[in-house]
């Protein structure tokens, strides 16, 4: 019997209301892991419900105590850590450094926005009459929605989790249906950590019906969304509606420029792991180099030699270098978009097929892939794969790397690689995405940063970290105390003080 796992609903582990289930597998090996509930709109209304009820208890607790708890979830995350990254390999996926990385990522989240519980700054600022105070504090804006995605399982949920809570906001929290056994875990420790009943409820499921019931559930203020844009972009619509604050952090289609002057190697190393680490499942990922004219023939070699050399396998096994895709459909995106550049006209360097030697059979594995002689208007260099595919792209100047990076209809992340300070200076006022990086790959951003990006990557709002994270999950309320004990009119009685 598979082992099973439940919703987490005020304090409660429960099965969903109609029995229905949705069985975890391993991407790599298709082991069974476990089974969780298919939940619908009764299971998301009787989270809602809990969540609200909570809520006018929540808010109340004073910030720092709030915070408290949340400091405990991440020394308990970090004391678990090496086990909760072997779990994280098995249900989603990536190699075990990365996979810690990703657990570490929480622990970092966690402690910072439990810093914030004695922090979350509102604005004190000069009244124009006298004898009257101006400031303004934030306010919780009630249940928020949470849905996340499977690729970052524990990572992306810590940034909206904690900053949500910290602020005093309670949750319904829908994962992705492909790890969903990595929510409950984590779920655990916030209950281990003392968290009230009701604060942090888990609802698992597929989007169809338990995260859009979710979105629609009228209670709900506002819904936080990581995912591919075709969904971002229903929600946002729904969420125009129905009149509630939506953040969105959808894909990616990013590049590293590579100058004439760039230290090579180091370009190199830094295209093979924003490429390839996660097999390509960021959406940070580079899926976009774009070379000037001398360093082009180098940096393709390079690039296509070591890309082939990446060994395939399960994560758990320290000689893989790359694991699996989440599932067949991944795998066949990336495979689709392999024969869409071919059809192209792109020259295939390396990979451009299924892995399916040996082992690798019992997965869904994808060669690591290089496309060179790729233009800028191809689908290959404008639309968003999500797995190990990248396109080699020639410019003649900075300018027009720079044109070629802004290009698409996505501005999450970008780099530059060259030796020239100046021209670092002017790729980082020109490049228009929301993370630049100037000689360091695409990923790796870091929490005390806001993380998002422009154009079709979202809708303006910042999480993954920053002050500004706290911007999405708060209300500002101005506050003016009038103590002069008689009627002053602003921008009124301003004339007489002055004259
Ligand atoms: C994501 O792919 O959704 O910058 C998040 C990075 C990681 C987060 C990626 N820190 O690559």
């Amino acid at each position: 019997m598979a082992r099973e796992f439940f919703n987490y609903i005020d304090g409660k582990w429960i099965p969903a209301q109609s029995g229905a289930t949705i069985v975890s597998h391993n991407p790599a090996t298709g082991e069974t892991l476990g089974v969780v509930p298919a939940s619908d709109a009764r299971d998301v209304a009787r989270a809602v419900d809990a969540a609200a009820r909570a809520f006018e208890k929540w808010r109340k607790t004073p910030a720092p105590h709030r915070a408290e708890i949340l400091r405990h979830v991440a020394e308990i995350i970090r004391a678990r850590k090496q086990s909760l990254g072997e779990l994280l390999t098995r249900e989603m996926g990536k190699v075990l450094p990365e996979a810690l990385g990703d657990v570490q990522e929480a622990v970092d989240m966690g402690m910072y926005m439990a810093g914030e519980g004695r922090r979350l700054n509102g604005l004190l600022v000069p009244s124009e009459l006298p004898n009257k105070w101006a400031m303004a504090v934030r306010d919780p804006l009630g249940v928020v929605g949470i849905i996340t995605p499977w690729n970052f399982p524990i990572a992306v949920p810590s940034w909206k989790i904690f900053p949500a809570l910290v602020c005093g906001n309670t949750l319904v929290w829908k994962p992705a249906e492909d790890t969903p056994i990595l929510a409950a875990e984590f779920v655990k420790i916030f209950e281990e950590a003392g968290l009230p009943p009701g604060v942090l409820n888990l609802v698992t499921g597929y989007g169809e019906l338990a995260g859009a019931a979710l979105v629609e559930h009228p209670q709900v203020k506002m819904i936080s969304f990581t995912g591919s844009n075709e969904i971002g972009k229903l929600i946002a619509v729904q969420c125009a509606q129905l009149g509630k604050r939506v953040s969105l952090e959808l894909g990616g289609k990013n590049a590293i420029i590579v100058l004439d002057d760039a230290d090579i190697d180091l370009a190199t190393d830094g295209i093979i792991w924003s490429a390839f680490g996660t097999s390509g499942q960021r959406c940070t990922a580079t899926s976009r180099v774009i070379v000037t004219p001398d360093v082009h023939k180098s940096i393709a070699e390079r690039v296509a030699e070591r890309a082939s050399k990446l060994r395939l396998g399960d994560g758990l096994l320290p000689t893989t270098d790359v694991g699996p895709l989440i599932n067949k459909a991944a795998a066949a995106k990336v495979h689709e978009y392999s024969e869409i550049g071919k059809g192209e006209g792109a020259t295939l360097l390396t990979g451009g097929d299924y892995a399916t030697e040996g082992e690798l059979a019992r997965g869904h594995f994808y060669k690591p892939t290089v496309f060179d002689q790729v233009t800028p208007t191809m689908r290959l260099a404008q639309e968003e794969i999500f797995g190990p595919s990248l396109s080699i792209i020639r410019a003649d100047s900075l300018a027009q790397a720079i044109q070629i990076n802004n290009g698409v209809n996505f501005g999450l992340s970008a780099s530059i690689f060259t030796s020239n300070v100046n021209t670092a200076f002017e790729a980082m006022r020109d490049i228009a995405t929301g993370i630049v990086y100037i000689n360091a790959g695409t990923i790796g951003s870091e929490v005390q940063l806001p993380f998002g990006g422009t154009r079709g990557t979202g809708n303006g709002h910042r999480e993954g970290g920053g002050p500004p994270v706290l911007d999405a999950f708060t209300e500002w309320k101005s506050i003016y105390v009038d103590y002069s004990g008689r009627l002053q009119r602003a921008q009124i009685d301003t004339d007489s003080l002055v004259s």
